[in-house]
This record gives C-alpha cells, structure tokens and sequence, in this order.
C-alpha cells in the first residue's frame, strides 16, 4: 500500500527529531571521567565535562622569568628577584614534615630562583629549627616571631560563650572546633599575616605548610609571573566547605557590602560565591553562600590585596562579628569571599601547572615535567570526597584561568 506523500514527509520529521534529541541527550549529559587511580571515578558536573587537567598543560602563556637567562644566586644584591618570600606559619614540632615539603618546593622550583623563606610561629623558634630548615636551601631564611596582639582573640571575645558555640560544633563534627589555637591561626591568616612588621616590605608570597606536596618542575619565576600579569592571588585546589562552620559568613558579607556597595568590583566572582545548584545544601546551610573557596594552604598572594582600604574594613568586620571564635570561619573562605566580590575576576590565576598534594586533595597536571601524581586524580581516600570538589563551578561562572 502506497503511503501518502505528506505521511511519509511527517514520518521523515519524526524519525530527524528523535535523532536530534538522541544526540543532544548524548552531548550533554555530564561524563563520568576515570581518574586513572584504583578505580576511582570523578563525576563531572555542568561546567566541567572533562576534567582540564587530563589534557596536557604547559607552562602559562607571556612572558616568564628564567633562571638561565637572570641573575637568581642566592646572594646575589643584583638579582632578578622581586620583593616576594615563601612564607610558612609552623610549629616547631612539625620541623620534620617542612623540611621534607622544602626539600620538594626547593626540588622542583626554589633552587633555581632562590627565594628567601620566612617562617612564623607564635612561638620562639628552637635552634634545631632554624639549623635544619637552612640546611634544606641555599636562599636566606627569616625567622619571626608573631606579636601577641595579633595571634590572641580580640578582647571583645567572650570565652564563655566561645566554650558554649564550640561544643555546639563539636557536636555537629567541625574538625578542630574544640581548638582554640585552629581558631587563632584561621583569624591570624585572615587578618593579620601581612601586618607582621617582618613583611613590611614584602609584597608577594607563596604560602607553604608542612606536610604538602608539591610534583612538577616549575621553570619560571611566578612571582615575577603574578607581577607582569597583573595577578592578585594564585591557586591550585577549589573546594566546598562544611557549611556548619560558617552560618553566618555570608548574612555578615552581605550587611557589609550592603554599607559598602563601592567595594564590590564590577567584574566579580559572585556567581561562583552564590551557587546554589551544584549543591543546594550547601548553600542553605550557609545562609546563600555556596561555600566555594580557593584551598588556601597553598597560596601565591599579593599582600597589597589584604593591606588594601576595602579588605582591612571587610576583615575588621567580621573580627567584631565574631565568627572566627563563635563559629569557625576559615581563613580560606574569608580570603575567597574577599577576593571573589572585592577583585577583579581576571586577576585571580589557577597555577594548573603546580602539581600539588595537600592531604586529602591534588592538582596534578598531564605534563611531562610532573612526577609522583596521577593527572587528573583529584582526591586520595573516600569516594565521597569527589563531592567536595568546586571546580566545575568556578570553571563555569569564572573561568580556567
Ligand atoms: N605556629 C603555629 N602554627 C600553627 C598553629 N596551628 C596551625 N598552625 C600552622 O597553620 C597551618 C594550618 O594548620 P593545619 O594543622 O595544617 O590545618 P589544616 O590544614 O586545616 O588541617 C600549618 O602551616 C600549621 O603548621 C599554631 O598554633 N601555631
Ligand atoms: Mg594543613
């Protein structure tokens, strides 16, 4: 039987539309991407369809400082250093676990460009201490100490009620409530690192803490980087927070810029601070905020940022609220928070070349000048971990640069 000549039409429409539909399903769904390590898998979200660190990574694009062409001897009063220091808070208990991360950043980056380290410890440091970290390089190393007004709680803290909300988050399993040094030491780095009188004359700073990793062979000067682009604040891991640590960050961030609108930076990072999608928990917890932060054990930072009039009124701020005691606000999030509505989004900067571990996270690029990581695996334990990763975000509302 003949079919009519506008059925057969109708049927050809029908059949290219179920097509269509097949191949936008196809495209679209999220992959699921290995991640090369004992049958980990990495599931990837809007934003992210392969994780970026699978293809291969060269160094940044412009021009880099390098030491065969420059000037970087250790003592050398000509060198091609700029003003800038491997900064590293410590305890001297932990004296074993930073010599061996110096042993890598030296390794992989510093015996070339001779960076002076300054370590800082609210504490004397021991002579064991200071003999055993020069050892480890050849730069000059500074030891300070931090001054009692910036490392104790502000006087307007009440212990009381700082005992009472740290039980309260104990109970919810906040890591380190219970401290009270993890509190000074998050409030120290928020507010107060780059007052140390020591650093009066240092602008930029990569920060290091013991026990992290650190995997490829960096063959430019980032310092010098971060300057010649124009960059505030380097990265390498972006993450979720526990939203119980912090319930009030945002509603306080929110009352502080709606007092001050002339802060906030037209091309911001907002949308990556307010998502609610990616894990809309999160947010709710966090009163709006979606608890995205840049992990900030690992920093490459411009002190002028922090020194600035906007970031010195947004952390007096949240000094009086309280937070850091009453809650336990990390200085990751207070930074990120800071430079995600205070800065300008292009000058934030994904070392994606650094190949780094902090337990249980990694930034490990496909590079020829990595050893010791697996590309692309991004956590080492639970599967759950996967969860906590922010980069699909802030690749979709910010970027991969
Ligand atoms: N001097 C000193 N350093 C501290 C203290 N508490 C933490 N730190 C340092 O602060 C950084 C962060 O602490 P860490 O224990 O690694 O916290 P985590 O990374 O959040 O688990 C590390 O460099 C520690 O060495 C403290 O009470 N005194
Ligand atoms: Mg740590």
């Amino acid at each position: 039987m003949a079919i009519a000549r506008p059925i057969r039409l109708l049927g050809a429409v029908a059949i290219l539309a179920v097509l269509l539909v097949f191949y936008r399903i196809s495209h679209s769904t999220p992959s699921l991407v290995p991640s090369s390590s004992g049958g980990d898998t990495h599931k990837l979200t809007d934003g992210m369809k392969r994780d970026p660190l699978l293809d291969p990574t060269g160094e940044p694009e412009g021009i880099l400082w390098r030491a065969e062409d420059n000037d970087y001897a250790p003592d050398s009063t000509e060198s091609a250093r700029i003003n800038a220091t491997l900064l590293s808070l410590v305890r001297n208990e932990e004296l074993g676990e930073l010599v061996k991360t110096m042993r890598d950043l030296e390794r992989t980056w510093n015996h070339k460009f001779n960076y002076p380290w300054t370590f800082l410890n609210d504490q004397p440091f021991t002579e064991e201490f200071k003999r055993k970290t020069q050892e480890a390089t050849k730069a000059k190393c500074y030891y300070e100490q931090i001054p009692a007004e910036h490392w104790e709680a502000p006087e307007w803290i009440d212990d009381e009620l700082v005992k009472e909300s740290n039980k309260i988050l104990e109970e919810q399993g906040i890591q380190y409530s219970g401290k009270s040094s993890y509190h000074k030491m998050c409030r120290w780095n928020s507010g107060m690192f780059y007052k140390h009188p020591a650093l009066a004359n240092t602008r930029y700073y990569w920060r290091v803490e013991p026990k992290v990793q650190f995997f490829c062979n960096v063959d430019y000067d980032v310092f010098r980087y971060m300057q010649d682009h124009n960059k505030t604040y380097g990265f390498t891991i972006n993450l979720f927070d526990a939203p119980e640590s912090l319930p009030s960050l945002w509603p306080e961030t929110e009352r502080f810029i709606a007092e001050h609108p002339e802060y906030v930076a037209e091309n911001n990072m907002m949308e990556w601070l307010v998502d609610d999608k990616l894990r809309p928990e999160h947010n709710k917890k966090a009163n709006g905020y979606s608890t995205c932060h840049f992990w900030s054990n690992f920093e490459i930072g411009d002190m002028d940022f922090f020194r600035s009039e906007r970031y010195e009124a947004y952390f007096n701020y949240l000094d009086r609220a309280g937070g850091f005691f009453y809650e336990r606000w990390g200085d990751a999030p207070v930074h990120s928070v800071a430079l995600g509505l205070f800065e300008d989004a292009s000058k934030v900067h994904w070392f994606r070349d650094i190949g780094y571990r902090h337990i249980p996270y990694f930034n490990c690029p496909n590079s020829p000048k990595c050893s010791g990581c697996t590309p692309g695996k991004f956590y080492e334990g639970a599967s759950w971990l996967s969860k906590e990763d922010c980069r699909p975000n802030y690749f979709k509302y910010v970027g991969t640069h």
